[in-house]
């Protein structure tokens, strides 16, 4: 029943698990000159278009495109809903090709309708280093659903991969497809209760008061651990060292270098958070804790229209305890009006999702590969990935 995905190189539902089914990719690449090297069709009426994310009108067509179009909670309360400064961080990393920037746009009207983007990035399965097509932002617009248009756009961003001589791709999403290499859960700390309880995102139990809940999610007003302190442009290095030592122990994990660090991590305003912790005295780094930002349109409230999350990227703890490190972080990101604080249940996040009041939600992030099969289910601790 799934047509497209069916002819797709992806483990199929029916492969099933086992020893018998080969790790790695499903098929070998063709030369690169082999590749189609035109446009697949679109219906007569729409055509493809290049998304330049440095030009301010096409940046902010694709935000509007989103902001309408994108991802929807299951009650439709919340959308997601993106900056041009969230957008240009997360679609040009080191490296990225303007060509996966992908849209499509009516003819007639030149409206942008469809959008889909991939960024380059390394991923590590095992002792396997691989270069992937991270993918994501995939919006047909509503009035153009179910019409077949989605494999189309994934196609099209498939061709233009390949052509970058890149096979294999990565991506998560809340639609169970054939077939998840593993699904993890999000839990969310409350920050700011009263809000969240107003805009329906945290319902209080049966017994709990508002006043109760305020109490029980009060935080200290400043930070408790000695020499926690935005990261720099010159921590770069050993916060790279810190983070391949961390990321080196889980199944499958992004494979950073300094200059993905220093995109991906380096703060910039609400967009990307990074604190480290200095050892007072010297000049070593222990500990580095992150999270990005990113809003919510809240649909149909009369009181508030945005809701701010935080969503944990990577927590590396070396000599500060781990549940310490990320409620200092709690702390910053309250500071910094936060209503929520997210985390997925991967890498060592377990270790602090209870003991720091976070509750777990009732959304679910299936992760995904193309064209690289793993013979078996992993669990979500073993995922040293965090997508956007
Ligand atoms: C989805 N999210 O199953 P079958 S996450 C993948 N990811 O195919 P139509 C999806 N496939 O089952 P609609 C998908 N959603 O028949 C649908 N599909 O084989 C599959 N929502 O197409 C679906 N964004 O055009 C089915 O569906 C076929 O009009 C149906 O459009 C879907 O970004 C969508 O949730 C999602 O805008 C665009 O509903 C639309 O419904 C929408 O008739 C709101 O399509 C926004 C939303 C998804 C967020 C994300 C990750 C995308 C990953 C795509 C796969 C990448 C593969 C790797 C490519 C590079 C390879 C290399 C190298
Ligand atoms: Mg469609």
């Amino acid at each position: 029943q799934h047509r497209f995905w069916e002819t797709q190189p992806v483990r199929q539902f029916k492969d099933g698990l086992g020893p018998s089914l080969v790790e790695g990719p499903i098929e070998q690449p063709t030369p690169v000159d082999a590749v189609k090297q035109e446009p697949y069709n679109l219906p007569a009426l729409y055509e493809w278009t290049t998304c330049d994310m440095d030009d301010d009108r096409t940046c902010a067509e694709v935000c509007n495109l989103l902001r309408d179009n994108y991802v929807v909670n299951e009650a439709s309360t919340f959308r997601l809903s993106f900056s041009k400064e969230f957008l240009r961080w997360a679609l040009c990393p080191p490296g990225y090709f303007k060509s996966w920037h992908i849209g499509v746009r009516v003819k007639a009207t030149q409206k942008l309708v469809s959008f889909i983007t991939g960024v380059p990035s390394r991923i590590r399965v095992r002792r396997e280093v691989v270069r992937m097509a991270e993918v994501n932002l995939l919006c047909v617009h509503k009035k153009l659903r179910s019409k077949r248009l989605a494999p189309v756009m994934i196609k099209e961003l498939t061709r233009r991969a390949h052509l970058e001589n890149v096979w294999q791709a990565a991506y998560t999403g809340g639609l169970l497809l054939p077939t998840p290499i593993a699904t993890c859960r999000y839990w969310h700390r409350s920050l700011n209760p009263k809000k969240l309880v107003d805009v329906r995102f945290y319902r209080l139990g049966p017994r709990m008061t508002m006043s109760r809940a305020v109490k029980l999610h009060r935080l200290p007003e400043a930070i408790v651990t000695l020499g926690f302190r935005k990261m720099e442009l010159a921590d770069v290095p050993a916060i790279t060292k810190l983070l391949r030592g961390f990321l080196s122990q889980f199944f499958i994990a992004a494979d950073l270098d300094e200059k993905d660090v220093e995109h991906w991590l380096l703060p910039v305003e609400n967009v990307v958070d990074s604190y480290v912790v200095q050892k007072p005295g010297t000049n070593e780094l222990t500990d580095f804790c992150s999270f990005y930002t990113l809003s919510s349109s809240i649909l149909n409230n009369q009181n508030h229209s945005v809701l701010k999350a935080a969503y944990s990227l990577y927590n590396v703890s070396t000599k500060t305890p781990l549940h310490q490190l990320v409620n200092d972080a709690l702390i910053v990101a309250k500071k910094e009006d936060h209503d929520v604080f997210n985390a997925l249940d991967i890498m060592h996040n377990h270790a602090f999702l209870d003991k720091l009041k976070f509750g777990p939600g009732d959304w679910r992030r299936h992760y995904y590969l193309y064209n690289y099969r793993i013979p078996f289910a992993l669990r979500s601790p073993a995922l040293g990935l965090v997508l956007l």
